[in-house]
């Protein structure tokens, strides 16, 4: 099929974009393209206006910032996964990247877009929630922030409004000496969009004992979650103490029932791939495995 006809404009700043997506509710944001081409091919979405915000030199780019990693919304997802910066700062990131649909798409679609696509079984918005990063947007009243946890609200639905663009996205840096993280999901084929997929990263001090366990899984619900597996801290990561937060962790969970998989069998897989993402994580951060013990 071929795209419903649209208007295609190419602002020379941010300021110029956010009003050109404020003078029209059907115009949107066009990056890499990636799923918003397909959508428009399908007349899935039928925009009067693509905005195209790829050359704008405010968006690109990643770079520290008072103890944060800061990755502007256009950065593709191919130079991501090759940024030692990431690696070292944001090793979650680094580890998630390659499951991000494939080389081709990895070179065109962007960080940003991922994220305001906000697809439930995607691999960075998984990212961001887990790690608790702060999804920072222009808008006509100004630049706002907000946690990650309350930008995606439902499949495909963030907190982004008319008049809006997603700028970048601030990932908190651990800075403890030994950090580790794990992630693993379960998809029909390579590359394909997760059934469950299942992100950690864990702290812990000389003695092995847990500082700081993050826990997240997509694919579940009708976005990413964040788990409460605080119970972790002080422990030396057990067995039987994973087992016991991840448990606890999941008894609320609202899994989604479609025709990939049953409710049921995605939250028993959440539970297999929990378990998975935190021994990694762990492992990783005894020292294991280079990713991740960058300090
Ligand atoms: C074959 C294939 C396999 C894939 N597999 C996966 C996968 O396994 N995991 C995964 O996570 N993704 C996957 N994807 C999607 C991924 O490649 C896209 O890059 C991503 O979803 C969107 O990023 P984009 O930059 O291409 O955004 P676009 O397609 O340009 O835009 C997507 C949406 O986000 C909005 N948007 C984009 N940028 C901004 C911004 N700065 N501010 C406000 N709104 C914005 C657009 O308006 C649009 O609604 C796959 C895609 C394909 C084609």
């Amino acid at each position: 099929m071929k795209p419903a006809p649209f208007d295609y404009v190419r602002p020379g700043s941010l300021a110029e974009a956010c009003g050109l997506l404020a003078a029209d509710e059907d115009a949107r944001v066009i990056a890499g393209g990636q799923t918003l081409v397909p959508m428009l091919a399908m007349r899935l979405a039928r925009p009067t206006k693509l905005v195209d915000v790829l050359r704008l030199p405010e968006l690109s780019g990643i770079r520290e910032d008072n103890g944060s990693l800061v990755i502007g919304a256009t950065t593709r997802q191919a130079m991501a996964l090759n940024s030692p910066l990431i690696r070292t700062s944001v090793p979650l990131l680094a580890l998630a990247l390659p499951w991000v649909g494939h080389p081709p798409t990895r070179n065109r679609g962007t960080i940003g877009g991922s994220i305001a696509n906000a697809d439930p079984s995607a691999e960075i918005p998984l990212v961001a929630v887990t790690l608790g990063a702060e999804i920072e947007a222009a808008t006509p009243d100004g630049p706002v922030s907000t946690p990650a946890d309350d930008f995606f609200i439902g499949p495909m639905l963030t907190t982004i409004g008319i008049g809006e663009c997603l700028s970048a996205v601030r990932f908190p840096v651990w800075t403890h000496k030994r950090v580790g993280v794990g992630f693993h999901e379960i998809s029909a084929r390579s590359s394909d969009f997760a059934f469950v997929s299942a992100a950690a990263q864990i702290a812990i001090d000389e003695d092995g004992r847990c500082l700081e366990a993050s826990l997240g899984i997509g694919g579940v619900g009708d976005r990413p979650l964040k788990l409460d597996v605080s119970s972790l801290l002080g422990t030396r990561l057990e067995k039987k103490s994973l087992a016991d937060a991840i448990a606890a962790a999941a008894v609320d969970l609202d899994a989604t029932d479609d025709l990939h998989a049953s409710a049921d069998y995605r939250r028993r897989v959440a539970v297999t791939l929990c378990t998975r993402a935190l021994e990694d994580a762990r492992d990783r951060a005894n020292g294991g495995e280079a990713l991740g013990v960058a300090r």
